[in-house]
């Protein structure tokens, strides 16, 4: 697969926060993963979909062996090894799925390692891999972001309180800031298929979908520079993998990308919340 304007794409993602590479996924996969969500989806109950009615249903990959094969898709390695990511490590993953008529996904970043200060410098420390199952408008729920929002400080950071609020999950207050319109966000819609890579810290949210259909996407979390990570960031995200439901065979597959490590130093504190260095 040839990756067009691999350079113009990095430049955007390290200076905007955010990328679209296209039609990554294959048809085999698309139907493979379409049906194996909708699976998924279906068996929710009407209390899981209550608890999570903002981001939509939010389902860990490690319930299922096949996102073990999207983690090292290699039409995804390609393009992240385009982009010049040449040992990305892989830490985690949910299914996401906006019913039809549901609300928005409120305003959020998604980065953990706000006390060490790698995360007020450019260097993507954590990036998402987003494949949306169908095509995304603004009616149906596509993403939006703030761009350069990772690097820059946003009225959002002082209003948001932390982030994945389950308040603001349950829709509590819709006229709540956090699902609010803000000056220079941007659509990112899509085509079914094509991936979306961003940085963690990235201000992000989606539209309600309006639709009659429901609006899925997988995310997969990546750690582009692992072995340049504070040793304390790599010892916290040495932890993050789940059992679940993948066998010997699942975690064989993505062995190389298995972020390991074998130092004493403790796990970095977890905080969602950038510090006055965000400026
Ligand atoms: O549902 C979406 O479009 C975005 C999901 C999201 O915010 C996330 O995976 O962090």
């Amino acid at each position: 697969m040839e990756i067009e304007k691999p350079k113009e794409k990095y430049d955007q993602l390290i200076s905007d926060g955010y990328c679209v590479v296209e039609n990554v996924l294959e048809d085999d996969m698309m139907i493979r993963l379409r049906s194996v969500t909708d699976t998924l989806l279906d068996a929710q109950t009407e209390e899981q979909l209550a608890a999570t009615r903002s981001s939509g249903s939010m389902i860990s990959i490690y319930m299922h062996s096949l996102f073990s094969e999207l983690v090292v898709y290699t039409r995804a390695l390609l393009a992240l090894d385009a982009l010049g990511f040449l040992r990305p490590k892989f830490s985690s993953g949910y299914v996401i799925s906006k019913p039809p008529k549901s609300p928005p996904l409120f305003w959020h970043q998604d980065w953990w390692g706000w006390n060490d200060p790698c995360s007020y410098t450019a260097l993507p420390q954590q990036l998402f891999l987003m494949y949306y199952l169908v095509d995304t408008t603004p009616y149906n729920g596509c993403l939006r972001v703030i761009k350069s929002s990772h690097l820059k400080k946003h009225p959002l950071h002082d209003i948001l309180p932390n982030a994945h609020g389950a308040d603001l999950q349950r829709v509590e207050n819709p006229d709540h800031p956090a699902f609010q319109h803000y000056p220079g966000e941007i659509d990112i819609a899509v085509n079914a298929g094509d991936l979306v890579i961003g940085d963690s810290r990235l201000l992000h949210a989606s539209h309600s979908n309006q639709s009659e259909e429901r609006r899925t996407v997988i995310t997969l979390w990546y750690h582009p520079f692992f072995a340049l990570l504070p040793e304390a960031m790599q010892a916290h995200i040495g932890r993050m993998r789940q059992k679940l439901h993948w066998s010997e065979e699942d975690w064989n597959r993505i062995a190389e990308l298995n972020p390991n490590y074998q130092g004493d130093i403790e796990p970095m504190k977890w905080n969602r919340t950038p510090g006055p260095e965000l400026k």
